[in-house]
């Protein structure tokens, strides 16, 4: 049985809900982290030191990292529609994942946390405001991308590579403190993707 440990609301957590949810797996959850159970408790942090969600067990094995836990479950399910085995197919679906991760989590954290949410210490004026045009840039990269090789990251399918993607799509578009410009390929991969159940249940739902 699948346990997921995190609060739904949380951003890692809800890449994950979302791979659950396409892959129709069952699974138990427990909210875990800010406004919830503390991740300080020394069970919690038995299963993971750093104290962050989400957390995933299976049977013996305890995971962390989002997209450590995207990877593992489209592998333990044989979904290689979502991660190809062949080495360069499987590159080009991870690089927009690590991509994600190393390129977007300053952004998020001045444009959001700071702006949006107004959250110290990322509240400072030229943090957010260096967010906002650093997101900015980067929505611009992958308009670009998705007009030459769309209609999804990695080619004709959807795969791995738009769940975290997705999901900083999604807020993009649902900040407010932000000036978007029109991006049309962006514009029209939102609402692709905004044709899936477990998108609009996990991640289009009323939270940014
Ligand atoms: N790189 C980690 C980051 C995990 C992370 O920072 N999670 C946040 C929630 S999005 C967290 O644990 N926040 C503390 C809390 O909710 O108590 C991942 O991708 O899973």
């Amino acid at each position: 049985m699948l346990t997921l440990l995190g609060r739904r609301n949380a951003y890692n957590v809800r890449k994950v809900l979302w791979l659950l949810g396409e892959l129709g797996l069952e699974f138990a959850q427990e909210d875990w982290g800010r406004g919830h159970r503390d991740t300080a408790d020394p069970a919690f942090r038995a299963l993971n030191p750093l104290g962050t969600v989400p957390v995933l067990r299976d049977g013996q094995a305890v995971l962390r990292e989002s997209h450590v836990i995207l990877r593992y479950l489209a592998r333990r399910e044989g979904a290689d529609h979502l991660l190809p085995r062949d080495p360069a197919a499987a590159a080009a679906v991870e690089q927009w994942m690590d991509w994600v991760a190393y390129e977007m989590t300053q952004p998020m954290r001045g444009a959001y946390l700071g702006g949006e949410l107004g959250l110290e210490p990322w509240n400072n004026p030229w943090f957010v405001d260096l967010g906002r045009r650093e997101w900015a840039a980067r929505m611009a990269v992958l308009d670009e991308a998705l007009a030459i090789g769309g209609p999804y990251l990695a080619g004709p399918a959807f795969t791995l590579a738009d769940i975290p993607a997705g999901f900083v799509v999604h807020r993009w578009y649902a900040m407010k403190g932000v000036n978007r410009t029109p991006l049309p390929a962006l514009e029209a991969y939102y609402a692709l993707l905004s044709e899936r159940p477990p998108f609009r249940t996990h991640i289009r739902n009323r939270l940014p």
